[in-house]
């Protein structure tokens, strides 16, 4: 094996210029890498980072805390070419979330003071799908969910993203303090106009003059994110070892990184573009082929491949029919609903991502990948099939798709193994599993009836309907081979 490259953290500058809102996996191995290099070759240090957790992993703010906020990311090329950094970037942690003794916030007045001060000049967010609580189909904020419910009733002790968002703003807008650009890194479609209509909204709900000063004076530019960073397995932390890094906070991710963000930061931002991001006027179409090409075969990997007890990315890509339903999904059903500027290569682009999924230094469960199917199916496969549907055109990958995540949801795969359902849902489904049991024509029907996860003209689509329930029966009976068979023959 080739010796690791090692690059060691410089001193820091005590500054802090960017909030983000939570400290995950993906938020330490993406963002916080690329500001380290901006910091290590351009010397300026204005951007560091207060990085903080709303919900969950108090364990990592002290964790970090008690390094002096240093770890290290290993980017892996493949297991033979591993890059080791040292990050020292994010200057600060703080946990406004919910402790073990169920009270609330305990850094949340530091943070809101963060938020509110001048010189934060950047909000970043990478708290999943569900923390803007939206409905994922039509982007609406949630006003029943009971988490909103309450920013509502106390909104100057907010729990959720966009609470602690529209009080920061408050504070400045009351004390003549310049906006904060909002930046959502999340793997949402039109993520900066998503999170725009959840702060408004929640604003409406205790200001007028507030939510219109936010709607008018706020910007919430777009971005596409992308770099493989699973959850950290014990296999990771004994592969470190091995390097010499005992390092709790480490993350291990692949070589490659993109980041492609819609150029507009009143208050200014890093010289991101010198660091390789793309600096654009419009993110839509990267950003809608990333989620429908990488992620949408992200999640029919993980629905498919977890029925069938597969339980990584590496191994699923690696089953011959699998890799070739992913590869037919891509070029037949995603790639041709995109409308990409000049000169992207849809095929290239296809095999370099089964090319990503294929590396063996990764250990990317499909457990983590199935998470919140019904914050993530309408953007990776159901607004690309509702497109084919207006032209009458077929989806049969994303109906097997569909079928997949249906049977998934009942909470045990095709070999009786049982499993946790990690989804805001999760509920409704186990009811909608226990009310239908064996009638799968009636627990198809009902699947596609959940108009907050399946958009109306699709469900309508009759073709789109039968070929979902003829998936799942096949499913169920003659297991992933056959299911894959009978596409095969479609
Ligand atoms: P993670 O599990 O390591 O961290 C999740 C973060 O989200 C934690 O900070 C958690 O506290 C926060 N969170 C979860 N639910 C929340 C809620 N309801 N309200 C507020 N905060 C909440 O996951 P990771 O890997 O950091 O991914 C987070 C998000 O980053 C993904 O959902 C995705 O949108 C985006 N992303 C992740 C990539 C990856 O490969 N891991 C790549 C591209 C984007
Ligand atoms: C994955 C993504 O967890 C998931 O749902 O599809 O996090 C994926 O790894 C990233 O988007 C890659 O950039």
């Amino acid at each position: 094996m080739r010796a690791p490259q090692r690059i060691e953290t410089t001193p820091t500058s005590g500054h802090i210029g960017i909030v983000h809102l939570g400290l995950g996996a993906f938020h330490r191995a993406h963002q916080a890498v690329y500001l380290e290099r901006y910091r290590q070759r351009s010397g300026d240090g204005e951007w560091g980072v207060c990085s903080a957790n709303l919900r969950s992993s108090v364990g990592l703010v002290d964790g970090l805390r008690a390094a002096g906020q240093r770890y290290h990311v290993a980017e892996y090329a493949d297991s033979d070419s591993i890059t080791l950094r040292e990050i020292g970037v994010i200057e600060e942690t703080l946990f406004s979330g919910c402790d073990s003794a169920g009270s609330w916030a305990r850094d949340r007045e530091t943070l809101l003071a963060r938020m509110a001060s001048a010189d934060t000049r950047i909000v970043t967010l990478t708290v999943t799908e569900k923390g803007y609580f939206l409905n994922p189909a039509s982007g609406e904020l949630r006003v029943d969910d009971p988490m909103i419910i309450g920013d509502i009733a106390s909104p100057q002790q907010p729990r959720t993203a966009p609470g602690l968002l529209v009080e920061a703003l408050a504070r400045r807008h009351e004390a003549g303090i310049a906006p904060f650009t909002v930046l959502s890194c999340d793997n949402m479609p039109d993520n900066g106009k998503r999170t725009r209509q959840a702060v408004v909204q929640l604003a409406e709900h205790r200001d007028p003059v507030l939510a219109n000063w936010i709607a008018n004076e706020v910007s919430f530019p777009c971005s596409m994110v992308d770099r493989i960073v699973p959850a950290m397995t014990d296999d990771d932390f004994e592969r470190l070892a091995a390097l010499d890094i005992t390092d709790p906070n480490a993350v291990v991710c692949e070589a490659f990184t993109q980041w492609v963000v819609e150029d507009n930061f009143p208050q200014g931002r890093p010289d991101w573009e010198a660091e390789g991001v793309e600096m654009v006027a419009d993110v839509a179409p990267f950003e809608t082929m990333k989620l429908r090409m990488l992620n949408g075969s992200h999640s029919l990997l993980a629905y498919l491949g977890a029925l069938a007890g597969i339980e990584t990315v590496f191994e699923g890509v690696n089953h011959t029919k699998l890799r070739a339903l992913l590869r037919r999904y891509m070029l037949e059903e995603a790639a041709p609903t995109l409308d990409m500027p000049e000169g992207i290569d849809l095929d290239a682009y296809a095999d370099s991502l089964l090319a990503r999924f294929a590396n063996d230094s990764l250990r990317h469960r499909l457990q983590q990948i199935a998470m919140d199917g019904s914050q993530k199916l309408p953007q990776r496969w159901l607004s690309g099939a509702l497109k084919r549907s207006a032209t009458r055109q077929a989806s049969p990958c994303v109906a097997l798709g569909m079928a997949a995540w249906i049977r998934y949801t009942a909470g045990d795969d095709l070999l009786g193994n049982r499993y946790t359902v990690d989804d805001p849902l999760a509920k409704r489904f186990a009811e909608l599993h226990q009310a239908h049991g064996s009638d799968t024509s009636a627990l198809v029907a009902a699947y596609l009836a959940m108009d907050d996860v399946v958009p109306n003209a699709l469900a309508a689509y009759k073709a789109f309907a039968q070929a979902v329930l003829t998936a799942y029966q096949t499913l169920t009976q003659d297991g992933l081979n056959g299911a894959l068979a009978a596409l095969e023959r479609n």
